[in-house]
């Protein structure tokens, strides 16, 4: 164990905002690792996503959540009140801000629920090497790409949490399973090689991931699609097109584990799997109807 101070904090900080503003950057930044799937395509991944910081100071858990914008449907319902339902739960709130101005009241109304449970709220710009302006309201500003920012954004974190030691093992990185993240990575790997083949929801299921006593890992993972037609265009011509993903794959995961790995790719056609609950476990957050109504109500939506 660490020996930790008497002023030692602790606790959950849910990082929200819309999509592409920058979470998972900042986060993967302010971990010191790329755990997180980062894309310029908006909704990498729909959970939210705890990720674990140790200092001898304080152990901060960051929560990755969704991207939330006021759009109607139920799909967008779910993804926003599965991101505020894990938000609400935490300790502190960093909104996200770039240097867009808000198009209505929406952000106004999120926080309010936060005033509601008494969660503070810091509201942070990013991507502040892109912008010379300062957004009115903020409270700092960063840039996760530059690491500029961060030590001050730790200190504000801290300042806000509760005083308490540390609610996990100092070396764990997150209580989320590594072949979830491993989904991630491999949807993240997909939007970078074949953006403009595949369908934005195509899944990714691990079937098989096994630690072998020589330190490395076998994954054997299958991409679903919904037609024939999309399964030969991943597969590319004499197989080039997924040998490439699964190259590339092979090397994200192997940077991020840092072991060697053996990964199997095959592409698997289900047709209708949209229906399904492989699409609800995947692309939508564990959260009931009711629940949904409940917050999607709180919000004017
Ligand atoms: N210039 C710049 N780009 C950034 C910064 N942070 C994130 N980005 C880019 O913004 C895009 C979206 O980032 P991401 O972290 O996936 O956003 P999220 O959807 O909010 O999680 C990616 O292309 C990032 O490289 C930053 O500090 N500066
Ligand atoms: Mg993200």
């Amino acid at each position: 164990m660490l020996e930790q101070p008497k002023d030692f904090r602790s606790g959950f900080v849910a990082i929200i905002g819309a999509p592409n503003v920058g979470k998972s950057t900042l986060i993967n930044t302010m971990i010191a690792d790329d755990f997180l799937a980062v894309s310029p395509v908006a909704q990498t991944t729909l959970h939210s996503t705890p990720l674990i910081h140790t200092d001898d100071q304080s152990q901060i858990i960051f929560v990755d959540t969704a991207g939330i914008l006021p759009f109607q449907g139920q799909y967008y319902r779910r993804v926003l009140a599965g991101a505020m339902n894990s938000a609400l739960q935490a300790d502190l709130v960093v909104r996200l801000v770039d240097d867009q101005p808000p198009k209505d009241d929406f952000f106004d109304r999120v926080e309010q629920l936060f005033h509601k449970r008494k969660i503070p709220i810091l509201r942070v710009q990013t991507k502040s090497d892109l912008s010379s302006e300062n957004v009115e309201n903020a409270d700092l500003s960063v840039s996760a790409l530059k690491k500029e920012g961060i030590e001050e954004l730790f200190a504000a974190i801290r300042e806000r949490l509760p005083e308490g030691g540390v609610l996990f093992p100092e070396d764990d990185l997150s209580p989320r399973a590594i072949r979830e993240f491993v989904v991630d990575w491999i949807r993240e790997t997909l939007f970078f090689e074949a953006r403009n083949e595949v369908p934005h929801a195509t899944f990714v299921e691990v079937e098989e991931y096994q630690e072998n006593p020589d330190g490395s890992v076998r994954i054997v993972a299958a991409l679903g699609v919904e037609r024939d037609t999309q399964k030969g265009i991943l597969i590319g011509k004499g197989g080039s097109k997924i040998k490439a993903i699964g190259i590339a794959a092979r090397k994200k995961i192997e940077s991020r584990l840092q072991c060697p790995v053996h990964l199997s790719l095959r592409v698997k056609v289900r047709k209708k799997w949209r229906n399904s609950d492989v699409f609800g476990r995947q692309f939508g957050p564990d959260i009931s109807d009711a629940e949904v109504d409940r917050i999607c109500n709180q919000l004017g939506m």
